[in-house]
């Protein structure tokens, strides 16, 4: 099991560099992340954005230009589109973000036509590495699926089991939290957790030990459930946590970010090819843990 995102990015140099094509590039934390992980040898990079203003970021950064291709486009959603349509005709292997909202890039993503859809719905992963947690956490969905039904919860919890086998977790842990860990028939988020785990248990679905509802205590601390007298198998050690709705996603891992000074890294699960999706403020160096996760989860696809 990888517990840190040092064990991640060593892993990942040992696969590198893979071919990464970067949607609007024209930024400097964009810039940063990219040359940190072409410099370790992750990455090699063709950037698809506004040429002039990458040469001058690059420039500003002590960066060399020509070690990167250059597609010049200053249209964001036509950027967007050209960077996914890389990955697509298998020109470049993992697509990253740049300096563009979310949802311009997952709607390039999400394109019948162009983008990078599979048969699977399409959700976000954030990891973390919490100062008082051993292993690395992850929170799902606060990014993409703004309200999941059922139906579309099971192919969140799929897919962050699925994310947990590149991280080498055998058996991922998955708590599908809620406000209390009874079954409350006025809390819709309570039903679809006692659904999600009665349906792991008849291996609807597979590969991981799923458990709830259980709130965030008793997901994350094994002595606050025994204390509420709830054995659970997964209660202090979740590699996983699934939220009932983005907001509470979101809110939770910027939470964690910002005041518990836990390290982000992100990624889009359900594509034919990883995207590295992180929030514009994060600093550079939780997009090349990103770039080191997607590239895991690239030599996991092709196995
Ligand atoms: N997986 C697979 N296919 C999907 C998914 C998904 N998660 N979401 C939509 N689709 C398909 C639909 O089936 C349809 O065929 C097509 O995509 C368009 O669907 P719409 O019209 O529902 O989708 P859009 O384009 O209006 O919106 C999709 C977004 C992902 C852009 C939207 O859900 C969104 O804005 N999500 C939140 C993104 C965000 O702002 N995150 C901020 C956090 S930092």
């Amino acid at each position: 099991m990888l517990k840190s995102f040092e064990e991640v990015i060593e892993k990942a140099v040992h696969f590198g560099p893979k071919k990464i094509s970067v949607a609007v590039s024209q930024a400097e934390d964009v810039m940063d992340a990219v040359e940190q992980a072409r410099v370790i040898g992750l990455v090699n990079g063709i950037l698809v954005g506004d040429e002039e203003e990458t040469i001058q970021v690059c420039k500003k950064l002590n960066i060399n230009p020509k070690n990167y291709e250059i597609i010049d486009e200053g249209d964001k959603n036509e950027a967007a589109r050209i960077a996914v349509k890389l990955v697509r005709e298998k020109k470049a292997e993992l697509l990253m973000k740049g300096m563009l909202g979310t949802d311009r890039i997952l709607k390039a993503v999400l394109d019948k036509e162009i983008g990078l859809r599979t048969q699977r719905l399409l959700s976000h992963a954030y990891v973390l590495k919490l100062k008082h947690y051993d292993k690395l956490l992850t929170v799902t969905d606060g990014a993409m699926n703004i309200a999941p039904n059922l139906e579309q919860k099971v192919q969140i919890v799929q897919n962050i089991i699925n994310f947990c086998h590149c991280l080498e977790i055998e058996k991922p842990k998955i708590a599908i939290l809620a406000a209390v860990e009874v079954v409350n028939p006025d809390m819709p988020a309570c039903i679809d957790a006692a659904c999600l785990s009665k349906m792991a248990d008849r291996g609807q679905i597979m590969g991981g030990i799923v458990d709830g509802p259980l709130a965030f205590d008793n997901a994350i601390s094994k002595e606050a459930a025994l204390h509420k007298g709830i054995n659970s198998p997964v209660s202090g050690e979740v590699d996983a946590v699934v939220v009932p709705e983005i907001e509470t996603g979101n809110i939770f891992a910027k939470g964690l970010v910002y005041l518990a000074e836990a390290e982000p890294a992100g990624v889009l699960l359900g594509t034919t090819a990883p995207v590295i999706i992180v929030s514009r403020s994060d600093c550079p160096v939780s997009k090349v843990r990103s770039i080191a996760l997607a590239i895991l989860m690239s030599v996991h696809q092709n196995k």
